[in-house]
C-alpha cells in the first residue's frame, strides 16, 4: 500500500527506472546468474538442474513484483474500483512455463537455460504443484486470475495458504490410498511473505451488550486469537505489465495470547496453543462436494474471511474512502458459500468497530457481495449447526439472526410460512442450522450459476423461492478456462500450427480468432499435420503412462479419457462398465472379427474424497478390471485400461493435449458446468457426453460438431424416472449391462467379492444416478465414436470444427461478464510505464 498522495505515487512510478526489465538474453542470463551464487548460493560448478529452477524462477518473481507493484500504484492512484476474488480454493499447479510464457520472454529464457547447459522442458518438471483445490471450483478461480490480469482488471484473489494440499493419490495394491503433500518442503519462489501484513482473527468467547443512550452497541471478547500472515503470489497477465494479487493467508499464534501461557510459566499449553494455531492452516480438505461438519472447516472460512475483509477495510481507509461509499470502490465475489461467514463479518466490523448503524450496515453489504453457486446437489449446499457457530462465533451468530430478522419481516405480509421456512436462514431439521447459501443470497447483489442449465435449475428448483421473491438477483455466468495456459503452453505444437495457419497469434488474446480454422476443417493437408500433432501429444503421454504405470499402450489406438474427481455422480460406473462389456464382446469374437475393430486405450484419473467408500470402490473396479485386460494377451491389441495415479494440473497438461474423445457422461441434472470438457475441445478432443451441465452449451457452438451425445436427456425426464422408480416401477431389462453384473458377480476379475453391492444395487435396479437406464444408450453412442474413428478424415474435420467453435469458453469472456457486475474497468498501465522503453 501506498501511504502517500495519489499525484506523488504517479510521479514516483514515473521517476522509476526499473532495473529488472530490460528484455534480453543479457540480462535474463546476469540475473539467473545473480540469484544462482547470491540467492540459492551454489557455485558456478555446481549448478544442478533444480538449483537453476529455483534460480531462473527468482529471476523471474523479481519481474513480477515490478509489475505487481507497479499495477498496485497504478490502481491506486486512478481510485479504481477494486473487486476481490474470495475463494477457498485456488488449484494453481505449475507456475513457471505460465509465467515465462505470460511475459512474453519464452526465447530468452531457453537461449540463457541452453547457454546453462539445460533445457526449459527439464526444468519445468521439478517444479511442485501447488494443489490448493479439489477440482474446477478451485481450478475456475485460478483461470480466472489469469484473465482478470490479462484483461487489465484492478482484481485481488483472495484464499489459504495450505500447508499441505491435495493430497497424493497412490494406487497400491489396485487402491486409493492418500499421502499429505507437503508442497512446500523446498519452499516456492513464487511467494512473498508479508511480515508486516498481520491480522489478529478470534474464535469462541462471549459478546458484551453495552447501552449507549438507548442504542445497544456489542463488543466481543474472543476467547482464542490467532494471527493471520498475508503471502502474496502474483499473477501476471498475458503480454501486460499488469499483475494481480493472489493473497494467501496462514495462521500462526498470536504473540500476546502466548505470551500469557509463558508468563505463567506453562510452556505446554503455550506450546499447545500454537500447535492449535498452525492448525487451522495446515490442510486443505479433501472434500469436493459433501459438507465436512467439522469445526475446524468452519474456522478455515472464518480465518481466511475475517483477514481478507480486515486487509480490504484497511487498504480502503488508507485510500481515503469513507465507509458509507464502499461499494463504488469495492466488489466481494463469494466463490461458493465458504466465504459467505464474511457477509457478517463486514457488518460486524461496520457497526461494532466503525459504529455504524445495523441498517446502513446491511444496506451496504448488500451491494458489494456477489455470489456464485456451483452445486446443484441438494447435500453439498453448506449448513452449520447453530451450536457450533453460536459458541464458534457469538457475535456472528447473533448477526446472523438479525439478519434472518429484519429479512423475514420484510417478506412477511406477502408470503405464507411454508414460504418464508423455505429462505429462512435458519432450517430447523433434524437441528438447528444456519444455511449459508441463503445468506450468500439474501446478503448479495446477485447470484450466478455456472452454466446455462445449472443456473436454470437454480431458479425453478434449489432456490425457486428466492427467485420468485428476486428474480432480477439471479443470473447465469458460464465458465471460463484460459488459453493461455490450456492451449499455448500445454499444447505448443498445436499453437504453433494455429497460428501458422492463421497466420496471427491473435487467438492466446482472443479465442474467436479460431473461428477462422472452420474454412481449413476439410483441407487434407490441413487435417494432416492437425492429426499429426495429436500424434505426437499422443506418443508423449504414451511414454509418461508407461513411466508412471508400467503400462505400454498404443499411440495408434483411439485415446479415449475420463479424468475428474471420482464421485458417483460423474458416472465413472458407467464407464467402467461398459469397458468390461467391450472386453466381453472382444472374447467372444473371432480373430477375423476383431481385425475390425477399433483398437481402445481408456484412460482413467481422479481423485476420491477419503472418506467416500462407495467412489473408492469404483476406482478399486477400474485397476481390478485393468489388471484383468491388460494380462489377456488375445484382446491386448484392441483394448487397454490405464488408471492413472495422483491426477492433478500438471497431469491434465500432458493428458488433455494427447486425448482424442474425452467423455462428460453425468446424470443429467447433476454436473454443473465442468470446465475440462472446454479443456479438451481446445484442444482436439471430441467429447461423448450427456446434455448435462456447459456441455450442452458446447454442443450449441459446435453445431453438433464433435459431439457424441446419449442419454435421458431432460432433467425433467430424469425427475420422471426417479419419482417412477420410488413407485415401483420397473425398468426393462438390459441384456448387456445383465451380462456385465453376471461376469462381475461370476468373479471374472478375481476379486473379493467387493462389488457384489454395484452389481446388487443394480441388478435391483437401486438406479439413482440412471446408469442401467442410460447404458444401452452408452454403448450406441460408443459405437458410434468407434465408426467415427475409422473415417480419420471425417474425424479431423470434427475435431477441428469442434476446436474452432471454443470461444464462449474462453475465461476472457467469462471474467468481462463478471467485470461489468462489479462495475470495474479495466486499467493498462499507460505504456510510457511499462517496459517498452527497456528493451
Ligand atoms: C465444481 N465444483 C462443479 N466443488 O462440480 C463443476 N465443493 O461442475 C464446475 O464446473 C466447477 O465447480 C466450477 O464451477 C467443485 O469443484 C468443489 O471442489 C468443492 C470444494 C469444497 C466444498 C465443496
Amino acid at each position: 500500500d501506498l501511504g502517500v498522495e495519489p499525484q506523488h505515487a504517479m510521479d514516483a512510478l514515473w521517476a522509476t527506472q526499473q532495473t529488472y526489465t530490460a528484455r534480453n538474453q543479457g540480462a535474463v542470463r546476469q540475473q539467473i546468474i545473480h540469484h544462482l551464487e547470491h540467492t540459492v548460493a551454489c557455485s558456478r560448478f555446481d549448478m544442478t538442474p533444480k538449483n537453476t529452477m529455483t534460480a531462473a524462477a527468482l529471476s523471474l518473481r523479481d519481474r513480477l513484483i515490478e509489475y505487481l507493484n507497479d499495477s498496485n500504484v497504478y490502481f491506486t492512484a486512478m481510485s479504481a474500483k477494486r473487486a476481490y476474488y474470495m475463494s477457498i480454493e485456488f488449484l494453481i499447479g505449475r507456475s513457471f512455463s505460465n509465467a515465462v510464457n505470460n511475459m512474453r520472454l519464452e526465447s530468452e529464457f531457453r537461449g540463457v537455460l541452453a547457454e546453462l547447459g539445460t533445457r526449459m522442458e527439464e526444468i519445468v518438471q521439478l517444479e511442485h504443484d501447488a494443489g490448493l483445490g479439489n477440482g474446477g471450483l478451485g481450478r475456475l478461480a485460478a483461470c480466472y486470475l489469469d484473465s482478470m490480469a490479462t484483461l487489465n482488471y484492478p482484481v485481488w484473489g483472495y484464499g489459504i495458504r495450505y500447508k499441505y494440499g491435495m493430497f497424493r493419490q497412490e494406487i497400491i495394491n489396485k487402491r486409493q490410498r492418500e499421502f499429505p503433500d507437503f508442497w512446500l518442503a523446498e519452499g516456492t519462489p513464487w511467494e512473498i511473505e508479508r511480515n508486516d501484513v498481520l491480522y489478529a482473527v478470534g474464535f469462541y468467547g462471549v459478546v458484551e451488550r453495552t447501552d449507549t443512550g438507548g442504542v445497544d452497541k456489542y463488543k466481543w471478547h474472543a476467547a482464542q486469537t490467532v494471527c493471520a500472515k498475508a503471502y502474496d503470489t502474483p499473477v501476471p497477465g498475458y503480454d501486460t505489465t499488469t499483475c494481480l494479487n493472489l493473497r494467501l493467508w496462514s495462521s500462526q499464534p498470536s504473540e500476546e495470547f502466548d505470551l500469557v501461557s509463558f508468563n505463567k510459566g506453562d510452556y505446554a499449553s503455550a506450546i499447545a496453543s500454537r500447535q492449535e494455531a498452525e492448525a487451522i492452516t495446515s490442510v486443505l480438505y479433501p472434500d469436493d462436494s459433501t459438507h465436512a461438519g467439522l469445526e475446524l472447516r468452519l474456522k478455515q472460512q472464518y480465518f481466511f474471511s475475517s483477514a481478507s475483509l480486515q486487509d480490504i477495510l484497511a487498504r480502503f481507509v488508507q485510500e481515503g474512502h469513507a465507509f458509507d461509499d464502499l461499494p463504488d470502490f469495492v466488489a466481494i465475489q463469494l466463490n461458493d458459500t465458504h466465504p459467505t461467514i464474511s457477509v457478517v463479518e463486514l457488518i460486524r466490523l461496520l457497526v461494532d468497530v466503525h459504529g455504524m448503524p445495523f441498517e446502513a450496515a446491511l444496506s451496504i453489504s448488500r451491494r458489494v457481495f456477489f455470489f456464485t453457486n456451483h452445486t446443484v446437489l441438494p447435500e453439498a449446499l453448506e449448513r452449520w449447526p447453530v451450536s457450533l457457530m453460536a459458541a464458534l462465533l457469538p457475535r456472528h451468530m447473533q448477526l446472523i439472526y438479525d439478519i434472518n430478522w429484519e429479512f423475514l419481516e420484510s417478506i412477511r405480509a406477502d408470503h405464507d410460512e411454508d414460504f418464508l421456512r423455505a429462505v429462512s436462514i435458519i432450517g430447523e431439521h433434524p437441528e438447528k442450522h444456519v444455511r449459508m447459501a441463503n445468506l450468500a443470497i439474501v446478503m448479495s447483489g446477485a447470484v450466478n450459476g455456472v452454466a446455462e442449465l445449472h443456473t436454470s435449475i437454480l431458479k425453478s428448483r434449489t432456490f425457486k423461492q428466492f427467485h420468485e421473491l428476486y428474480p432480477e438477483k439471479f443470473c447465469n455466468k458460464t465458465n471460463g478456462i484460459t488459453s493461455r495456459r490450456w492451449l499455448k503452453v500445454a499444447n505448443p505444437q498445436l499453437s504453433a500450427l494455429i497460428t501458422k495457419k492463421l497466420g496471427t497469434d491473435a487467438w492466446v488474446k482472443d479465442l474467436s480468432v479460431l473461428r477462422q480454422l472452420e474454412e481449413f476443417a476439410d483441407e487434407r493437408g490441413f487435417q494432416q499435420e492437425w492429426m499429426a500433432v495429436k500424434r505426437l501429444n499422443k506418443d508423449r503421454l504414451a511414454a509418461h503412462i508407461q513411466r508412471l504405470t508400467g503400462i505400454e499402450v498404443c499411440p495408434q489406438a483411439l485415446f479415449d479419457v475420463h479424468v475428474k474427481r471420482i464421485h458417483e455422480y460423474k458416472r465413472q460406473l458407467l464407464n467402467i462398465l461398459s469397458v468390461i462389456y467391450r472386453y466381453i464382446i472382444l472374447k467372444r469374437m473371432s480373430p477375423e472379427q476383431r481385425e475390425n475393430v477399433v483398437p481402445r486405450c481408456t484412460i482413467f484419473g481422479g481423485k476420491s474424497a477419503a472418506a467416500y467408500a462407495r467412489a473408492k470402490l469404483i476406482i478399486n473396479l477400474i485397476n481390478v478390471v485393468a489388471s484383468v485386460v491388460n494380462e489377456d494377451k488375445e484382446t491386448r491389441c484392441w483394448l487397454t485400461v490405464v488408471f492413472l495415479p495422483d491426477y492433478n494440473v500438471s497431469l491434465a497438461e500432458i493428458i488433455i493435449p494427447a486425448t482424442d474423445m474425452s467423455q462428460h457422461i453425468s446424470t443429467t441434472g447433476t454436473e454443473a458446468s465442468g470446465t475440462s470438457n472446454m479443456k479438451f475441445v481446445l484442444n482436439s478432443a471430441l467429447i461423448l457426453g450427456t446434455l448435462d451441465g456447459a456441455t450442452i452449451e458446447i454442443n450449441e457452438e459446435s453445431d453438433g460438431h464433435g459431439v457424441i451425445t446419449f442419454g435421458i436427456s431432460t432433467e425433467a425426464e430424469v425427475e420422471e424416472i426417479r419419482a417412477g422408480y420410488a413407485q415401483g416401477e420397473q425398468e426393462e431389462n438390459c441384456v448387456e449391462l445383465d451380462s456385465v453384473l453376471a461376469e462381475i458377480a461370476d468373479g471374472l476379475f478375481r476379486d473379493e467379492g467387493q462389488f457384489q453391492p454395484i452389481v446388487d444395487e443394480l441388478s435391483g435396479r437401486n438406479d439413482y444416478y440412471l446408469i442401467y437406464r442410460d447404458f444401452e444408450d452408452y454403448l450406441r453412442g460408443q459405437q458410434r465414436v468407434d465408426s467415427l474413428y475409422r473415417d480419420q478424415v471425417k474425424w479431423a474435420s470434427e475435431a477441428i470444427r469442434l476446436t474452432a467453435s471454443v470461444a464462449k469458453f474462453s475465461s476472457d469472456r467469462a471474467a468481462t461478464e463478471y467485470a461489468d457486475m462489479w462495475g470495474i474497468s479495466a486499467f493498462p498501465l499507460p505504456t510510457s510505464l511499462c517496459e517498452e522503453e527497456n528493451r
